[in-house]
């Protein structure tokens, strides 16, 4: 690992990019999840490498969307499970939900890493995908599922997704909620909850929020879905961005420093 001092400016970030590139050489992540996450690197700068207003909305409704879930699935790629495993079991314990390995560009080799990966990092259930069930509307490799996971789920978390298999699981009728920092991708215009976030910061907020959501009655569960609107919030997400809110930041930081 990269021997970044704690006092450099880019520190968060550089160790970030240590935890995906470990990915890469424990044969978790792919080498196209670098690029990726660099692009998400690139969004993440654009939103002031802050968790924002729309995006703390979202992880409310979020929360409250997992928890009226009968039967709610965390899906796992090779990015995620490199940067954020310990938070995505315990999501999955705080919901009572398996994890599912499902991931893009197919290698069994990997699938089987990230299960590894998942089971040391103290995962009660991690499902891999299968041939007996199959998703409907998509023909890459994410199409291959498990028959009690994701074929089964009525809602399906799903961070740093691609588009199509977001489309193709709406369209089989599951609610979709994702973590996607860039709000113009297939994903967040698709999903039924996008958290415009960086997926290392939303994931520990999305757990806090479901225990403080926890006791709250079905009811008021349901207002909380209901009042959220996810095209409002990717449109505030683009204006956040449009408006240069990082350069506004630096701007200020400067003035105050005069
Ligand atoms: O492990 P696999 O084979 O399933 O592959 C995983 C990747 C991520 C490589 C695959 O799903 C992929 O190619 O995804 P895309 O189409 O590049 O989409 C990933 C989205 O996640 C993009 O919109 C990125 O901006 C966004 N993203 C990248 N890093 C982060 C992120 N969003 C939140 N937090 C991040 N750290």
């Amino acid at each position: 690992m990269s021997d970044v001092p704690e006092s450099h400016p880019r520190y968060l970030s550089l160790k970030i990019r240590d935890a995906i590139v470990k990915g890469v050489e424990q044969g978790i992540t792919s080498m196209h999840g670098l690029i990726a996450h660099g692009r998400g690197e690139a969004f993440d700068y654009l939103i002031g490498e802050e968790t924002q207003s729309f995006a703390r909305a979202a992880i409310r409704a979020a929360a409250a969307m997992l928890l009226l879930a009968e039967h709610p699935v965390i899906s796992v790629n090779g990015n995620a499970a490199a940067l954020v495993p310990d938070e995505l079991v315990e999501l999955g314990k705080s919901l009572n939900a398996p994890l599912e390995v499902n991931i893009f560009h197919a290698s069994k080799e990997r699938e089987q890493a990230m299960q590894r990966h998942l089971l040391e990092h103290s995962a009660l259930v991690v499902l891999m995908p299968t041939k007996q069930a199959q998703l409907s509307f998509i023909d890459s490799n994410r199409k291959f599922v498990h028959p009690e996971g994701i074929f089964k789920a009525d809602v399906v978390f799903v961070p740093l997704e691609d588009g199509d298999r977001c489309e193709a699981l709406r369209k089989m009728g599951k609610d979709v909620v994702t973590v996607d920092v860039n709000p113009m991708s297939r994903t967040a215009k698709r999903a039924s909850v996008t958290i415009v976030d960086n997926v290392v910061r939303a994931l520990p907020l999305l757990i806090q929020e479901i225990q403080t959501l926890k006791r709250t009655s079905p009811t008021a569960l349901k207002k909380i879905v209901s009042e959220y609107d996810n095209g409002e919030a990717l449109q505030v997400a683009l204006q956040c961005i449009r408006g240069g809110n990082f350069a506004k930041k630096i701007m200020e930081k400067l003035w105050s420093t005069q």
